[in-house]
């Protein structure tokens, strides 16, 4: 890895929140509010990225974030079509828990050149995707089965898989707008194996869930629809946590 600047910084504010911006449902003359209003909040840094990408503005929104915020702004993407040059890094993804080869590595191979144009700080991140109770666009777009909540063991095992690969993260997905979290139990247990941070993310909406995911040892937490559905929930989940 040629530096680890943003994932070094990003390291010292764990445990902390990532927000997510998804360009599909947030308009662009929201964006320097939104950016504004999620730092001044107290988010370690802000993923950018949507399972699909409908807006053809992906670029300008990415520089629109950057502009207004000191924070890392790092690049979640939902396909190679999602690299841009704005942002300081990239969750370089690999769908660990499915069994799609495209989302495993296809999509990654056709964007890596354009990454190394950019000069983005590549985060390689074990993406693990957790049954949530309802069908995600996630679970939909990539084309594969979520883990089962009731085995955790699997999940383990797919999360120290990704250690073991080198990757710098595992990311714990139930889908954005999962009707639940991912459960504690699977989070205890991986926490308990592995040595890398834990990112956890999907359905956190109360102040509750994110402590109990905090409690229970995710180093970050990703926090995309409550932002845009109240901002007042938001603020209460950030104060629940500090
Ligand atoms: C989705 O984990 C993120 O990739 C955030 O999910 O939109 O449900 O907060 P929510």
């Amino acid at each position: 890895m040629k530096r680890q600047s943003i994932y070094n910084s990003l390291n010292k504010s764990k445990p902390g929140v990532l927000a997510l911006f998804d360009p599909d449902r947030i308009p662009v003359n929201n964006i320097k509010k939104l950016t504004e209003f999620v730092c001044e909040q107290g988010v370690a840094g802000i993923l950018v990225g949507s399972s699909l990408l409908v807006s053809p503005h992906f670029d300008k929104f990415v520089a629109t974030v950057k502009k207004n915020t000191d924070k890392p702004v790092i690049l979640f993407p939902g396909g190679s079509h999602q690299v841009s040059s704005y942002a300081d890094a990239i969750f370089f993804l690999s769908l660990l828990s499915g069994r799609n080869s495209e989302f495993l590595v296809g999509e990654q191979v056709k964007a890596v050149f354009l990454i190394k144009e950019y000069d983005l700080e590549v985060i390689p991140v074990g993406y693990i995707l957790v049954e949530s109770g309802n069908y995600t666009a996630v679970e939909y777009m990539s084309n594969t089965k979520p883990i089962p909540r009731s085995k955790p063991e699997i999940a383990v095992a797919h999360a120290l898989t990704g250690e073991y690969f080198g990757m710098k993260y595992i990311y714990l997905e139930a889908g954005s707008g999962a009707d639940k979290s991912v459960p504690e139990n699977m989070i205890k247990k991986i926490k308990q194996t592995i040595s890398i941070p834990l990112v956890v993310g999907g359905g956190i909406r109360a102040e509750k869930d994110a402590q109990e995911i905090i409690e229970a040892g995710a180093d970050f937490i990703v926090l995309g629809s409550i932002i845009e559905k109240s901002q007042e929930q938001f603020k209460k989940i950030m104060r629940s946590i500090k």
